[in-house]
């Protein structure tokens, strides 16, 4: 048994001295304390020794042990000082490496918004905001579609939890359209008014290529002495040409708004059947971009405007269902999927 561990120890000092790597390293510790390593083996056989026999060979088994342990942990260090210095040595030459950049771009519904933005600065509109989380009061009352009208089906939404707020349940929401701004901007100014509101709404709705539960509106209410129907007509092709193009075909047609009188929907010429009708326009053939009509007199007088002295006009577009137009895009979802490919052709 003496003679088996010098043997042992003498061949593994050997291969110890001798490797050139880690690795090589870890397959002699292996090979000498692994499962079946050779000296881990050795204390199985100590039992057929006399006591005598073990007294002698225990201390050499564990000065063996020891030594090629030692051993094993100093080449270790020595091999990883040579790689160390290896690669103290080594220069990388990035001087000729060309930078993979990726341009980012703003999504194509805020450039759409900032040139229509644009659009209206140019003629004396400017930029008002309502809250998102608002009271029915504005999103509905002062706008003549009070409690139990059948014109709230319309516009389903998603109430606010009124725990711990001091209001009842019911009363306050999160804003359906833009038209919440229409009486608060009334109350705050005097005529005669050019503002626009773009911003983010919410509906409770049945979401499909056309349809999105959060949905951005943009809304014009002008008010002034002599205002009419003409003049939406005029500001509804400035609006539409200048945002998709001289060739774009829009129709105004009846619509009923509790807020206004006369109402009108106000449509685009579905690029994606030619008007034959398709799953993107419901098979209309039309897309609805907007709802407008001359500005009711009860919600002028709510606004504290005298009815028999201004009138006024407003509408409600839908930017993301102009980008739909104006960019080629079928589904309405894919906007705020996230989805680069998608996204990046724009
Ligand atoms: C309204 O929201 C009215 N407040 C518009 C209005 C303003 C009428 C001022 C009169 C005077 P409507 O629900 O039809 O109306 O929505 C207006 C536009 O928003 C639609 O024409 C459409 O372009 C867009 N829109 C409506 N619902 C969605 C939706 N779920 N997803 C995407 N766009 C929508």
């Amino acid at each position: 048994m003496e003679e088996k561990i010098s043997q042992i120890q003498t061949e593994y000092l050997e291969q110890i001295q001798q490797a050139q790597s880690l690795k090589e390293l870890d397959e002699i510790f292996l090979g000498l304390f692994g499962k079946k390593g050779q000296l881990d083996l050795l204390p199985k056989e100590f039992g057929k020794l006399s006591i005598e026999e073990r007294k002698k060979v225990g201390p050499l088994f564990n000065s063996a042990k020891q030594n090629l342990e030692q051993a094993i942990e100093r080449k270790r260090g020595e091999v990883r000082g040579e790689s160390y210095k290896k690669l103290a040595n080594e220069k990388l030459d990035l001087s000729d490496t060309k930078l993979i950049t990726r341009k980012g771009h703003l999504h194509p519904v805020t450039r759409l918004e900032n040139g229509v933005v644009t659009l209206f600065k140019k003629l004396g509109f400017t930029q008002y905001g309502a809250p998102h989380i608002d009271s029915e009061e504005y999103n509905f009352e002062l706008l003549n579609i009070p409690q139990g009208h059948p014109a709230r089906d319309l516009w389903d939404t998603l109430y606010i939890d009124p725990h711990n707020l001091k209001v009842s349940p019911g009363e306050l929401l999160l804003r359906t359209h833009t038209s919440n701004a229409q009486v608060r901007l009334m109350k705050e100014f005097k005529p005669p008014i050019r503002m626009m509101i773009i911003d983010r709404c919410f509906r409770y709705e049945n979401v499909d290529a056309r349809h999105e539960h959060t949905l951005d509106q943009f809304e014009i209410v002008y008010i002034d002495k002599g205002v009419s129907m003409a003049n939406l007509q005029y500001l509804s092709e400035y609006f539409f040409q200048g945002i998709l193009g001289k060739d774009i075909k829009a129709r105004l047609r009846p619509k009923y708004y509790p807020f206004v009188e006369p109402g009108a929907g106000v449509d685009g010429l579905c690029i994606f059947c030619k008007g034959k009708g398709c799953k993107v326009c419901g098979g209309i053939g039309w897309l609805e971009l907007a709802g407008a009509g001359m500005i009711h007199p009860q919600v002028l007088r709510n606004g504290g405007i005298d009815p028999n002295v201004y009138s006024g006009i407003a509408w409600g577009a839908g930017p993301e269902r102009m980008a739909m137009l104006k960019f080629g895009i079928e589904n309405i979802r894919s906007f705020k999927s996230g989805d680069l490919k998608i996204l990046e052709k724009f």
